[in-house]
């Protein structure tokens, strides 16, 4: 039979992952405290609200906060299993920057006393999960760890990599199948004990490694394919032709399923994991390097052709209509949407570029100090405007009244007008 989980958890990190993790678990009834360093995050969280726009988050955290389930700290308290969901960005040259990790760990070994489980979840290069025991085996020589014992361990360590969809995150967080690899096979067991609480998935257990590489390959997988749309999207344009047209037609071949081209690729998976494969085998990922720069490529082309339509025009008025960075959420991380703003705002800076963004209320600090760039509300940037871009394909730029676009050249990246 196998067995659930029972004893209390600390998950760091609050953020996209680690809070709706955290707040699956506390409304399922299991003692949680979520951890985190920025100090007004913990507070946010401890009175029972979700800083981030997200269905069904706010409702899961305020349950479980006034259920007595979930609460905060900005220190590393003694659990009963450990779930580090930290960021792992990359360095100027792609490698992976592991000290967000690194930290989470420090603060977590002096807490253990045997028998915990430690999970990563946060997206990591293959090996880092080993690391971790390693670390975790300098700090507490006292303590037998799984990688440098046959036997069972005093700590059980693991990678469990998070697959959710930002805007489907309650959802698939429940109901996605999940890779759960142990630095041994018991190790894999304990986490899995801990998921079985809330997962409805399939829980597929396999080693540290494995999992590691097989999350970093699924969003390469999604970066290729994205490549070849927006690689199409540029050839299109070049023998004008209409991309979505094209794609419209090829995607009724039963075996062909082409993504949809867009401005680039944003958020903080899609656009960084895949460079932890190049990095570990560059002169071998050629078709996974080449996609991440084609997508990189994307922002500035779209920029320049919005610059070059504003040449025809005396003093034009510019609406960007979108800054997340994909449809219907308010994550603006690694947006493309965002890089687009700033170059036209860079190249042209005597024109008015008004920007629509229903999700947000503040322009991002990388667009908030450019005198030329102001947020504005969608129909009035659309009826100021003479050149309008859709940088993100929102519901409700999605369904807007044409009418408003008439007269206006208009650049639609997302193909949402077409
Ligand atoms: N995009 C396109 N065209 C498409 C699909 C997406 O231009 O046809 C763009 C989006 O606009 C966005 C970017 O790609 O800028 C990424 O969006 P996404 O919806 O494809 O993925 P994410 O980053 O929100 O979430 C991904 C998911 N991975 C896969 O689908 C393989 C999610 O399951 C992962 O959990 C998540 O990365 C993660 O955290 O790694």
């Amino acid at each position: 039979m196998d067995s659930i989980f029972s004893g209390s958890v600390a998950v760091i990190g609050l953020g996209y992952i680690g809070l709706p993790t955290a707040a699956a678990l506390a409304t399922r009834g299991v003692d949680v405290v979520g951890v985190d360093t920025n100090a007004d995050l913990v507070k946010t969280v401890g009175r029972g609200e979700a800083p981030l726009v997200e269905p069904d988050l706010a409702a899961a955290v305020s349950g479980a906060v006034a259920m007595g389930r979930l609460t905060t700290s900005t220190d590393t308290p003694s659990a009963d299993a450990y779930v580090l969901a930290v960021p792992t960005p990359f360095h100027d040259d792609h490698s992976a920057d592991l000290s967000y990790v690194r930290a989470a760990t420090e603060a977590l070994a002096p807490q253990l006393r045997g028998g915990e489980v430690v999970i990563l979840e946060s997206t990591s290069p293959p090996g880092t999960t080993r690391s971790v025991s390693e670390w975790i085996g300098e700090l507490r020589p006292d303590l037998t760890l799984p990688h440098a014992s046959d036997g069972v361990p005093d700590v059980f360590v693991a990678h469990c990599p998070e697959r959710v969809l930002p805007g489907r995150i309650m959802i698939e967080i429940i109901t996605n199948d999940r890779v759960i690899g142990g630095i041994s096979p018991r190790c894999a067991e304990r986490a899995a004990s801990v998921y079985r609480v809330f997962s409805q998935g399939n829980l597929l257990l396999s080693d540290a490694s494995s999992a590691e590489m097989a999350k970093l390959v699924e969003n390469a997988y999604r970066d290729v394919n994205i490549g070849f749309a927006n690689e199409l999207s540029l050839i299109c344009e070049r023998l004008k032709l209409d991309v979505w047209e094209v794609i419209r037609l090829a995607n009724h071949h039963p075996r062909v399923n082409i993504l949809t081209p867009g401005p680039g690729v944003g958020g903080h998976c899609i656009a960084v994991d895949p460079w932890f494969i190049v990095s570990s085998a560059p002169e071998l990922a050629r078709i996974i390097r080449t996609a991440r720069e084609v997508n990189d490529g994307k922002p500035g082309h779209v920029a320049r052709q919005v610059i070059e339509k504003a040449g025809r025009f005396n003093s034009p008025k510019v609406a960007c209509l979108g800054l997340a960075f994909k449809a219907n959420v308010d994550d603006l991380r690694e947006s493309p949407a965002v890089e687009v703003v700033a170059h036209i705002a860079d190249a042209l800076p005597d024109v008015e570029i008004l920007v629509a963004e229903p999700y947000v209320d503040a322009l991002p600090p990388t667009l908030r100090d450019r005198p030329n760039v102001r947020l504005a509300r969608t129909n009035d940037a659309l009826e100021a405007a003479d050149i309008v871009a859709s940088l993100v394909d929102h519901d409700q730029f999605r369904s807007l009244n044409r009418s408003l676009l008439s007269g206006k050249v208009v650049y639609d990246t997302r193909g949402i007008w077409r």
